[in-house]
């Protein structure tokens, strides 16, 4: 007997039909069917909100968006993480974060430092104890900067960071400063990168503003964190255009760049969830222009570049990006057709993060391949629905919990010349400051799921039968039992790198192995051995 798949609307009902009505009725405000209107809008969708209690989610704490997301990356910043050790461990480099080691070899990546707070220490207060880690730690390895992260006991203790931050600075000459991210500070990661972002642009960001090594062609990469090496292959690809990456926020990158970070030119934007803060604020005070990239994707790393090199209005670099994007696309070509013919018409979920979700559409589109669901882990509206929502997004009491620091324009290093460029790039139709989200370039009738439960993943499997998952290995092993093959999007399983032109061959060998391995046929999932 051939089973009717349901359709969106019926697949919708039956994933919110056994939760009680109150939670039932906030997870229907969660999920969406997607229809792109011609003016580009689409369905709202409710984001950012807090975890209904009971479900089993696939989100982490602030914590973990602000140590392990955006500091974790960077080689020569000693991180200290306060509390107990427990929390500790878990920031010890679990993320697949690639660094060059550097000319220097300042890597302090590989360890793991935390004030290993006890019972005494909670009754008693920890700040001594931290200024001895402090102390400790500079003795042994002398880094440029350490900082410190909160874990949630710190908060509940009243421990002030800051103050042992400025103490510390003072008696060691060095740049020391802490995070307020307990874990609890918000509703997901995405509270951990307000913060890494207000405090990264506080205490570095601008301490460095001389011009050094190739004088035009600057950019920084904002949101790009070298997972499996992605970040190795778009500096080689900027090189051989011409462009000087001044500093990676904050895959391969070091303290020194992110100082440096206001000489160059020109943000772009990777990954929008984690780091436009930084972006915006940097465009405040310094001046310079933003716009949203994506390297992930043959055809949206050739857009992204040729959008860059125009920036420039450099004929030379222009021509010079042309001919390195064609010589790429000509090699993508060839292996694009080979695996396209296997993978054609074949479907995808990806339910991962704050901007995976939407960019892996890309090199699945380019296999032919169908995301029939996806949706974020702690993305806001903005990264579904596009930033043209922001005015309408309520603020609610844990989003208002997150400091928004004022920046104001510094009036000897404001760019005028790059804000007057911009504004003429947008009279010819160039798109500063907008992410189109992940909505409105999703085919309409499919289905949107904010924080999908473990319950919900299981559903949709059963239901839509997909012909891979993208997820965590947090899922992964629940989705291959049920005969569906999971591709890990966090930390690309022990594969990548997947960004720009070598990547996206590298993809399409990886899922072309998984969606068409006759192995996921052997395994029977429990609904498929009961009787009908
Ligand atoms: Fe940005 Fe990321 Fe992501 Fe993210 Fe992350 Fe990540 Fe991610 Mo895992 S910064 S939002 S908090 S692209 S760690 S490198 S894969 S959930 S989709």
């Amino acid at each position: 007997m051939i089973e009717q798949r349901p359709d969106a609307a019926e697949l919708k009902e039956e994933l919110v039909a056994k939760y009680p009505a109150k939670v039932a009725k906030k997870r229907a405000f969660q999920m969406a069917i997607n229809h792109v209107e011609k003016d580009g809008s689409v369905p709202q969708v409710l984001a950012n909100s807090r975890t209904a209690p009971g479900i089993i989610t696939q989100r982490g704490c602030t914590y973990a968006g602000c140590k392990g997301v955006v500091l974790g990356p960077t080689r020569d910043i000693v991180n200290i993480t306060h509390g107990p050790i427990g929390c500790g461990f878990y920031s010890w480099l679990t993320r697949r974060n690639q660094t060059d080691p550097g000319p220097d070899g300042e890597n302090f990546m590989m360890y793991c430092f935390s004030t290993d707070l006890h019972e005494d220490n909670i009754v008693f207060g920890g700040e001594k104890k931290l200024e001895a880690a402090i102390q400790e730690v500079y003795d042994l390895m002398h880094p440029k900067a350490i900082s410190i992260f909160s874990t949630c006991p710190v908060g509940l203790i009243g421990d002030d960071v800051h103050a042992v931050g400025r103490r510390m600075s003072e008696k060691l000459g060095i740049n020391v400063f802490g995070f307020s991210c307990e874990g609890y500070k918000g509703v997901s990661q995405s509270a951990g990168h307000h913060i890494a972002n207000n405090q990264l642009f506080r205490h570095i960001v601008g301490r460095d503003n001389e011009v050094r090594g190739q004088k035009n062609f600057r950019v920084n990469i904002l949101g790009e964190y070298n997972i499996g090496g992605d970040a190795f292959v778009i500096e080689d690809l900027l090189k051989r255009c011409g462009f000087e990456l001044v500093a990676s926020f904050s895959g391969n990158s070091t303290y020194d760049a992110f100082a440096n970070s206001p000489t160059a030119d020109l943000n772009v934007v990777m990954c929008h969830r984690s780091i436009n803060y930084v972006a915006e604020m940097m465009e405040k005070k310094y001046g310079i222009p933003w716009f949203k990239g994506n390297f992930i994707g043959a055809k949206a790393t050739g857009k992204t570049l040729i959008k860059m090199a125009r920036y420039f209005e450099d004929e030379e670099l222009i021509a010079r990006t042309e001919a390195v994007v064609a010589e790429e696309m000509a090699k993508v070509e060839v292996e694009q057709a080979k695996h396209e013919a296997r993978c054609k018409g074949k479907t995808a979920m990806l339910f991962v993060g704050g901007s995976r979700a939407h960019h892996y559409q890309e090199l699945f589109a380019e296999l032919g391949m169908t995301t029939i669901a996806a949706g974020y882990e702690f993305a806001h509206r903005d990264d579904y629905e596009g930033r043209r929502v922001i005015p309408t997004i309520k603020v609610d009491a844990d989003s208002r919990n997150i400091e928004e620091i004022t920046v104001e324009k510094d009036d000897a290093l404001f760019r005028a010349d790059l804000a007057e460029r911009k504004d003429r790039l947008e009279k010819d139709g160039e798109v500063f400051n907008d992410y189109a989200g992940m909505m409105p370039e999703m085919r309409s009738g499919m289905l949107v799921i904010d924080d999908i439960s473990s319950y919900e993943t299981e559903k949709l499997i059963e239901r839509w039968k997909p012909d891979v998952f993208c997820a965590g290995v947090k899922e992964k092993f629940v989705i291959q039992k049920m005969g569906v093959p999971c591709k890990q999007l966090h930390n690309y399983d022990v594969g990548g790198p997947y960004a720009g032109f070598e990547g996206a061959i590298n993809f399409y060998k990886d899922i072309d192995m998984r969606v068409n391995s006759p192995v996921w046929k052997l395994v029977k999932a429990p609904w498929q051995t009961s009787a009908a």
